[in-house]
């Protein structure tokens, strides 16, 4: 066990201040135990925490970090932005700069709005949707994470009634009832949705890839093209929330991977670089309605901020080098297929997810996790917080939480993978002893 006498005193001091010691729930390590390091500092693959303790990173603040912590361009471009100020409240041409390269990656994007989240983001792209389409209900899918906005707050109703049922305190039961929730991959409970709902559902919103049940996999009916064709016949808006996979599974995200155009996009995480950015776009008739040039108001006084934005240019620019997501992609299998052998090794049953370069390990004696049931039901929850603080022993830094995805970057090596498998090794040997 590592010395953590620093994060211990932090987290005590932090505890009093803020809710949970934390400024994001999962951040505190309820679901696995244990204490939250403190981070001190970060570069590349490698995060160190207050006692100095070194770790390899596959959370990567979340996602952001593609091209590995503390990219020396990309903090130069930040340094050299900051020089001329911080933020201005006002149009500049950085602004334009990131808009062209988030239109010009992103397939279905016509007209770009920039804010400070992912939250943000989907909560701006709902409202549209719902101006545009002027119907007030929406569909979501079970275990869809989409930010903390009220309306993605919500649980499928009980005796799964078709309208939802806060999943927070503060969320009014009102509002709630607008929310209608399917199980991912189940076409048949969407169209039973629109049927029951016959002209009052604005969109369908879902994460391409889900992440926040652990990395879920489209099953092989066309789920997204059977979603694309029901929102053309029924009239709704169809919205990818890419804030995770978007600039992950491929330069253009999800909808260039599986080449389904949504109407709206949800952005977030790594096209800012570390720095806070969310972005929603989308074909421009229904983006024109956006304040002001249309009557759906949306604002922030810090989008678009040439921080951010300068953030954001130096790393989307270098996603696009050939054959960036592809030696993601070879890393990322290596990684999984080594933790898959560990885990045979040791005797522990465990599934793996993975998309490109984002993955869970599940540890379960089912063939495949399908669904967000699967991982409450049929995952060992405890075991894989016992893992979790094993490899925080050895050095390895994993998403605090089964319902999470891990994240590989640029910038970590074979033998960083390699070492990686062989503290999984030791970890699963000590808690199969
Ligand atoms: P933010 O408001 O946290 O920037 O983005 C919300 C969001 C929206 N959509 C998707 C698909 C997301 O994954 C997220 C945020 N992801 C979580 C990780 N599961 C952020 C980590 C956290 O909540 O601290």
């Amino acid at each position: 066990m590592s010395n953590i006498s620093h994060s211990l005193q932090d987290f005590e001091q932090a505890q009093k201040l803020l809710p949970g010691g934390v400024n994001s729930p999962v951040r505190a390590f309820k679901s696995v135990g244990g204490t939250p390091r403190f981070f001190a500092r970060a570069k590349g693959a490698y995060v160190w925490d207050v006692d100095n303790n070194q770790y390899i990173d596959y959370v990567g603040s979340w996602g952001p970090m593609i091209l590995g912590h503390a990219h020396p361009d990309v903090v130069k471009g930040v340094q050299d932005t900051a020089e001329l100020g911080m933020s201005f409240g006002a149009p500049c041409e950085l602004e334009i700069d990131l808009a062209r390269m988030v239109i010009d990656m992103v397939p279905s994007i016509d007209v770009v709005r920039f804010v400070n989240s992912g939250t943000e983001a989907t909560m701006s792209a709902l409202r549209l949707a719902r101006g545009y389409t002027r119907r007030d209900k929406f569909i979501k899918f079970d275990g869809g994470y989409h930010g903390h906005a009220d309306g993605f707050l919500v649980k499928a109703g009980s005796g799964a009634a078709t309208f939802g049922e806060p999943d927070s305190a503060g969320v009014p039961a009102d509002y709630a009832k607008l929310t209608l929730t399917a199980p991912f991959n189940d076409i048949e409970s969407v169209k039973r949705l629109f049927a029951e709902n016959k002209g009052e559902i604005a969109c369908i919103i879902v994460e391409p890839v889900p992440g926040n049940t652990g990395v879920m996999l489209l099953n092989d009916n066309g789920f997204l093209q059977q979603l694309r064709d029901i929102c053309d016949l029924e009239g709704a808006l169809l919205i990818f929330d890419e804030v995770m996979c978007g600039f992950r599974v491929a330069a253009g995200g999800a909808q260039q991977r599986f080449g389904i155009m949504p109407d709206l996009t949800c952005l977030g995480k790594i096209i800012g670089g570390g720095l806070p950015v969310g972005a929603y776009g989308g074909r421009e008739d229904i983006m024109r309605k956006i304040s002001p040039d249309g009557p759906v108001y949306q604002a922030g006084t810090l989008s678009g901020n040439p921080l951010a934005m300068r953030a954001g240019i130096e790393t989307l620019s270098r996603l696009q080098k050939p054959g960036f997501y592809e030696a993601l992609e070879t890393k990322t299998t290596r990684l999984v297929e080594g933790l898959l052998a560990g885990c045979k090794a040791a005797g522990v049953p465990a599934v793996a997810n993975q998309v490109g370069a984002m993955f869970t390990v599940f540890f379960t004696e089912l063939d495949a996790v399908t669904c967000c049931s699967d991982v409450s039901k049929h995952c060992d929850l405890a075991f894989f917080g016992r893992f979790f603080n094993a490899m925080l022993d050895e050095g390895i830094y994993l998403a605090p939480s089964q319902y999470e995805a891990a994240f590989m970057s640029a910038a970590h090596t074979d033998a960083d993978i390699d070492n990686t498998i062989a503290a999984a090794g030791r970890a699963l040997a000590k808690l199969t002893a």
